[in-house]
């Protein structure tokens, strides 16, 4: 399927810079390729999804970490968002489950009370920082009801300054919503056009690509329904992928779980959402890709514990790509309600947010167990920390 200069790009030996020179038997190259560094590229995309360990998202931008702090009633601010920012970097063993965090254009820049730059925070801790690259999902003009990600203009130069900063990886997601008449191929096409524009300069910025087509979870359809839109979007962004001559190899896919829809009248158990998603993506992600890191796309944090965790005890073994997370509500969501801006909950938050990530190890493990979310001890100070576990076994 490889062009041959995409072949010899993808099969270079470890630790070679790709030269831009071509070489005998390639086609005339369109354009002049920039080098791209294999090895980095593979190191990091590997280290991300290593041993247990998952991606924390903490990029929400302004406008949604607004949103959830106005629920929970803290001031919509910069302080605010710092404060909350860095409580999470903070966390007292928090690089034992999290291997990279994705940061928002104004965390990236800011710092610890102290004055420590949160990115030290991070590698300090043992953790990749990340950062989200898109500028969001506008409405595509003929397309009603559908939206495309916007931020390529200009992300060369974000990415070097990113880069610059210690970004090491990035994330660009797509929203692709379910409904009468949609998603539209339009609409699909171009979402994944960008996914692809947007991962091939990150590789030449020596950053990996989190590639996050995410099929939304509102509506009434079915699991078969999402199912088959979750496997043509992606077969759709591994074609443009292609195209735009993605090394696979040093990349990461942040895909939704195959769900069925919040008001489809028929909820699947845990274990047929692991079949469906394995499936699906088993038909559509090539094998060298390295790994998966779900998003969680408002599911409840036991949830989407419960359902990595089935697919990780189903399938592990003989899955080629590593099943893993890259959670931001079904992390933070117990912090962000026991913290609610008060200084006095930063200990017992940290705990909670401490917990999750735990949980999601266990979850790649194979090890989770609903028992986790009882069991935990819960300190003398902070009897009530998390929220109450649900019944998730046969869901
Ligand atoms: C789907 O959202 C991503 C994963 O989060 P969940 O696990 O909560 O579904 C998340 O990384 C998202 O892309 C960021 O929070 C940025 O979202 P906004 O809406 O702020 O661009």
């Amino acid at each position: 399927m490889s062009t041959p200069s995409q072949v010899s790009r993808q099969t270079l030996p470890e630790g070679e810079i790709a030269s831009a020179k071509p070489r005998a038997g390639d086609p005339k190259p369109e354009v002049m390729q920039l080098p791209i560094n294999t090895q980095r590229l593979t190191d990091t995309a590997r280290t991300l999804v290593a041993a247990d360990k998952g991606l924390l998202a903490m990029d929400e931008s302004n406008p949604t970490c607004d949103k959830r702090f106005a629920k929970v009633g803290i001031p919509q601010t910069v302080e605010a968002r710092r404060a909350y920012r860095e409580l999470i970097i903070t966390t007292p063993g928090l690089g034992e489950s999290i291997s990279g965090v994705i940061l928002y254009d104004e965390t990236i820049r800011q710092q610890k009370k102290d004055g420590t730059p949160f990115v030290k925070v991070i590698t300090d801790a043992g953790i990749i920082p990340g950062i989200k690259v898109d500028t969001g999902a506008k409405c595509l003009a003929g397309h009603p009801g559908e939206k495309v990600t916007e931020g390529l203009d200009g992300l060369r130069d974000r990415l070097a300054e990113y880069s610059h900063m210690g970004a090491r990886f990035a994330k660009w997601r797509a929203v692709i919503a379910l409904g009468d008449g949609i998603p539209s191929r339009g609409c699909i096409e171009a979402n994944a056009q960008a996914l692809a524009r947007y991962a091939a300069l990150c590789q030449e910025a020596g950053m990996v690509p989190v590639v996050e087509p995410e099929v939304l979870m509102d509506g009434e359809h079915t699991l078969e329904r999402c199912g088959e839109v979750t496997e043509e979007v992606l077969r759709s962004v591994f074609n443009q992928l292609y195209v735009q001559r993605v090394m696979l190899g040093g990349m990461i896919l942040k895909p939704n779980m195959v769900l069925p829809g919040l008001s489809c009248p028929k909820q699947e158990t845990v274990d047929e959402v692991a079949d469906a998603t394995v499936r699906c993506l088993l038909r559509a992600v090539p094998a060298a890709v390295p790994g998966i890191a779900f998003l969680s796309g408002g599911q409840s944090g036991e949830l989407a514990s419960a359902r990595l965790n089935a697919m990780n005890v189903r399938f592990k073994s003989r899955l080629p790509w590593a099943v893993a997370f890259s959670f931001a509500r079904a992390i933070q969501r117990p912090a962000l309600e026991i913290w609610r801006g008060n200084e006095s909950q930063v200990s017992a938050a940290q705990q909670a947010l401490y917990h999750r990530a735990k949980c999601n190890a266990a979850a790649r493990r194979g090890t989770y167990d609903a028992a986790m979310e009882t069991d935990r001890p819960a300190s003398p100070e902070h009897p009530m920390e998390i929220e109450h576990a649900p019944e998730i076994h046969n869901r």
